[in-house]
């Protein structure tokens, strides 16, 4: 089987190379990549003589078009995927996010290519601390940032290909992912590696926004069961029922690390911040008989930090520029 990976240098996307070569023999595959500021290519270092490595836009059609044609499987993992930059400048999330996909369907259109679309939870917006539902597939899109809504249109796009074109596509919409090779923009590296680097952790805002934490591992294997077994045209939602509190992260990751529980900084909030989010996935367990394997919060992010304490040289060279840019914008308010 002939597998694109779109976005396969980045955080999940070089995950499931990963995986997928250790696991599948049968499985050969081509990364597209654009090698933004979030893809490292250290990643992939150790298969690099095992995949082929297309640096270039998922928004260049001539491109797309030749690849997606050798390909059996798109497997899209592309996107602008942080929040704060989408609010700093939304542009490169519209160019990417929408007329990317665009790109890659109208190419498997033309070549009649079994697609997956990799989504997020955000698409759904948020819910109150004290709302006793989850998000499901039934659930309204309803977006609130610039990142969340170009992903919500991407989707839509995705769903209107299949009603119009017959598109044999799936959807999968994931929480918060965490585990090794995650960019040190993102909460659980940034803070794990602040306080490697001697710095107190940053919680936005009153520090009790959720999120619902999956393992990058349990993510990937969800996306390989939709792709074997999900049934063309619809949506699955993917979460390990890991609802924490940011608060509550940080300070598990200071204990961890054998520091005082409070010894982080309340900074200035992220505007629009979502409040919680919270899967149900009880369709992708039913239907596909999909689960997930880390079923310990605390023991999957004591893995995390041993990686990132081991892994010094990979994310280092990035840390300092990551931290400049966010002194820019927040001030330490507690
Ligand atoms: P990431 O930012 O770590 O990686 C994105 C990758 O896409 C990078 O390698 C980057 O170079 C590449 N890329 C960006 N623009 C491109 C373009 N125009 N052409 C080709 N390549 C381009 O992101 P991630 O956290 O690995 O997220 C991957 C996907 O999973 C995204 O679609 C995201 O929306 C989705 N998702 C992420 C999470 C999460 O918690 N990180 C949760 C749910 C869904
Ligand atoms: O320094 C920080 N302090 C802080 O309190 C940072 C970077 C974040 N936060 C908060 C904001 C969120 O409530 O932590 C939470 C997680 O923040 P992010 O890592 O930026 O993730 P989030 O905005 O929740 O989005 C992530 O999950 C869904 C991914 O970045 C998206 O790509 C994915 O779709």
């Amino acid at each position: 089987m002939r597998v694109l990976v779109t976005g396969g240098a980045g955080f999940i996307g070089a995950n499931f190379v990963l995986r997928t070569l250790a696991q599948r023999p049968d499985v050969e595959i081509t990364v597209l990549d654009k090698l933004t500021y979030a893809a490292n290519p250290a990643t992939l270092e150790s298969v690099a003589d095992r995949i082929d490595l297309v640096v270039g836009d998922v928004a260049d059609a001539a491109l797309v078009d030749r690849l997606v044609a050798a390909a059996d499987v798109v497997v899209h993992f592309a996107a602008e995927s942080h929040n704060d930059n989408s609010l700093a400048d939304p542009s490169s999330f519209v160019q990417t996010n929408l007329v990317g996909t665009f790109a890659l369907l109208e190419a498997v259109r033309r070549h009649d290519v079994r697609y997956h679309h990799i989504s997020t939870d955000e698409v759904y917006g948020d819910l109150d601390l004290e709302d006793p539902t989850r998000f499901t597939e039934a659930t309204a899109y309803n977006p609130s940032s610039p990142y969340s809504s170009t992903k919500a249109g991407s989707d839509l796009l995705v769903r209107a290909w299949v009603r119009s074109f017959g598109l044999r596509a799936t959807i999968s919409n994931c929480s918060n992912n965490y585990g090794p090779y995650q960019h040190v923009e993102k909460f659980i590296p940034r803070q794990i590696t602040n306080v490697l680097a001697g710095v107190r952790p940053k919680l936005y805002g009153d520090g009790l926004n959720v999120r619902d934490w999956i393992h990058v591992d349990d993510h990937n294997d969800a996306v390989w069961t939709i792709i074997e077994r999900g049934e063309i045209g619809e949506t699955y939602l993917i979460g390990a029922d890991g609802e924490v509190n940011n608060r509550t992260v940080v300070e598990t990751i200071l204990e961890l690390l054998g520091q005082p529980a409070d010894a982080f900084d309340f900074v200035t909030d992220r505007p629009g911040h979502d409040r919680r989010y919270a899967i149900d996935s009880t369709r992708l367990r039913t239907e596909l008989g999909w689960q997930p394997q880390y079923l310990d919060f605390r023991s999957g992010l004591s893995a995390t930090i041993d990686w990132y304490r081991a892994n010094p040289d990979w994310w280092q060279p990035h840390k300092q520029a990551v931290e400049a840019n966010y002194a820019g914008t927040e001030r330490v308010i507690g």
